[in-house]
């Protein structure tokens, strides 16, 4: 076989234009954007998979297209790596050099990729493509699948599914099949097979009802739970709301992303008994975060901080009663409520590590673990087991009844990326398992109130970070005057770190009380605009807000 690059500069030429001459960067998220200018990314991120998939000599590459938990006009693209993981770094800066060349530059520079990266043009190369639900999805679709074919790789759609399911897919072809088969109804098959054995009949127990709200955010995450639900056959009782087409925008008002930066429940919530388990998960159904409604009206929220110290006690506990020894550990974010680590440390007695935002970051992290459980605050996380380690769990299964619950555990989890669906079936099992209602899981430990900002500078690169984000180096004196303002605060903890996604700088402050927490968000905020180059208007004081 032998490829021509003409091919693709002349696809380019004719069918996917460059329209945008700002310059787009390969982020944590991939490739992000209003969806009329990422046509030609799109395209190039086809012409990329494949030339990944033959460097990494022929394994399954996956890319997926969604905006995750952004608003409807937006797109992006990510690129799976054969193992489930992101994208490895280096590749970012190729992607990112990529996209941003003209297209009467793009033959030579594919040229060049495969010059320096030594690829073997004739040899196969294999694409799996999917996307979410936006409704210019199936046109970029057809954008990376041309990519692919200009290169003359091997392309398989899968139409409609959730970022987790193709990060499922890759790893069950990459496995040839040992991680279940490459198809939808083998990842349902999966997870709810697993979930059925665990219940084993008992639907009820204790507190814990077999019924939640769970809000599919307009997005994939509801048109699959659908799927789950016909096959579950009432193991579980799930009241989708924001499904999706004919009911409302994806994002809008609703998804986990909404109901943690706002604490507040999603749009259409049906009238509910107070403290009724409610489910949001975002757009592409990576994320997933609890919440109910106190019989005060309150609202309350279990986040991704909540999942992660359930699942460890829980696995603790388990891993135990299997009488093997096994290395568990947490990887958490500075975003962590600090109650959340001081629970986890103190009381579970687990090891936690924390490391910069993104979950390649915390991925990499857990997988230094024997079971290694990650979880951003914002509901993004899984739980990773090692070889060994599932080797021992098998081994003791022959013969101890909670090592085959374990295996069947880890059947229900989608090790290979955060997973709404997968996370939920989990909580569900540990609380149904344990007896509890929302008011009981609560109880675990208080939240201490948090609060976040954005700012915005000039460049937000200017502010440089260490220590997991949690320490600033640049500008030179802002982390001295971060440490003199948050000493005045019980519990205080803030920092600050530009966002990987949006062009502000993000800050974060934790304190014992609300007012506390506003107070100190707004005076690191005003550090950072004065120390940053701030632009726009000056935050306003909350204590002089009334005024
Ligand atoms: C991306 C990351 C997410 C992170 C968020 C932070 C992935 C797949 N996603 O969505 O983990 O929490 O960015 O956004 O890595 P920020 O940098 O704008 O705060
Ligand atoms: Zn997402």
């Amino acid at each position: 076989m032998s490829i021509n690059l003409r091919t693709v500069y002349a696809f380019a030429r004719e069918m996917y234009p460059k329209n945008s001459k700002e310059l787009i960067q390969y982020g944590t998220a991939g490739f992000r954007g209003k969806a009329e200018y990422l046509d030609s990314v799109m395209f190039r991120m086809g012409v990329l998979a494949t030339l990944r998939s033959r460097y990494r000599e022929g394994a399954v590459i996956g890319v997926m297209i969604t905006a995750s938990h952004n608003p409807e006009p937006d797109n992006g693209v990510k690129l799976i790596d054969p193992k489930g993981e992101m994208l490895e770094s280096s590749w970012e800066k190729i992607a990112t050099d990529l996209v941003n060349v003209s297209d009467q530059e793009l033959e030579q520079h594919v040229g060049q990729i495969i010059k320096d990266n030594q690829i073997d043009v004739t040899s196969s190369s294999y694409v799996y493509v999917g996307m979410d639900n936006r409704y210019h999805s199936p046109r970029l679709l057809k954008a990376v699948a041309d990519g692919v074919i200009a290169l003359k790789g091997n392309v398989r759609e899968f139409g409609i599914v959730t970022t987790p399911m193709m990060h499922f897919f890759v790893v069950a072809a990459n496995t040839k099949e040992a991680y279940g088969k490459p198809t939808e109804e083998s990842y349902y098959e999966k997870l709810i097979s697993a979930f059925q054995k665990l219940r084993n009949g008992r639907v009820e127990n204790g507190n814990y009802r077999n019924s939640l709200i769970y809000d599919g955010a307009n997005g994939v995450g509801a048109r699959k739970m659908l799927q789950f639900i016909k096959r579950m056959n009432n193991s579980l009782c799930v009241t989708v709301i924001n499904q999706g087409i004919g009911y409302g925008k994806i994002n809008e008002d609703c998804g986990a992303d909404h109901v943690k930066v706002k604490q507040r429940a999603p749009v259409s919530m049906p009238a509910v008994e107070p403290f009724t388990r409610c489910v949001s998960v975002d757009g592409d159904a990576d994320r997933v975060v609890y919440f109910y409604t106190d019989d005060e009206e309150q609202f309350h929220l279990l986040d991704g901080d909540r999942i992660a110290t359930l699942v460890a006690g829980y696995l603790m506990d388990l891993i135990k009663r299997c009488e093997i020894d096994l290395r568990i550990g947490l990887v958490q974010t500075a975003y962590a409520n600090g109650a959340s680590t001081d629970y986890i440390v103190n009381e579970l007695k687990v090891p936690v590590s924390c490391v910069p935002t993104g979950v390649k970051h915390l991925h990499h992290k857990a997988l230094e673990y024997d079971v290694g459980i990650y979880f951003e605050a914002n509901g993004h996380g899984t739980i990773v087991f090692s070889d060994s380690a599932k080797s021992l769990i098998a081994e003791a299964a022959k013969t101890n009844e909670n090592a085959k619950t374990l295996l069947l555990i880890i059947d229900l989890i989608n090790e290979t990326v955060g997973d709404a669906i997968s996370d939920m079936l989990l909580v569900e099992t540990i609380l149904n398992h344990k007896g509890w209602d929302v008011k009981d899981w609560s109880a675990a430990y208080s939240d201490l109130p948090n609060q976040q900002l954005k700012i915005s500078v000039q460049d937000r690169n200017v502010i440089k970070t260490t220590d997991a984000e949690r320490v600033c180096v640049e500008p030179q004196g802002l982390q001295e005057e971060i440490n003199k303002v948050v000493a005045n605060y019980k519990r205080g903890r803030s920092f600050v770190r530009p966002s990987g996604t949006e062009d502000v700088v993000r800050v974060y402050a934790e304190a014992t009380t609300k007012e506390d927490v506003q107070q100190l968000a707004y005076e690191v905020g005003r550090l950072v605009q004065r120390l940053a180059g701030g632009v726009g208007p000056e935050l306003v004081n909350p204590s002089n807000a009334h005024l």
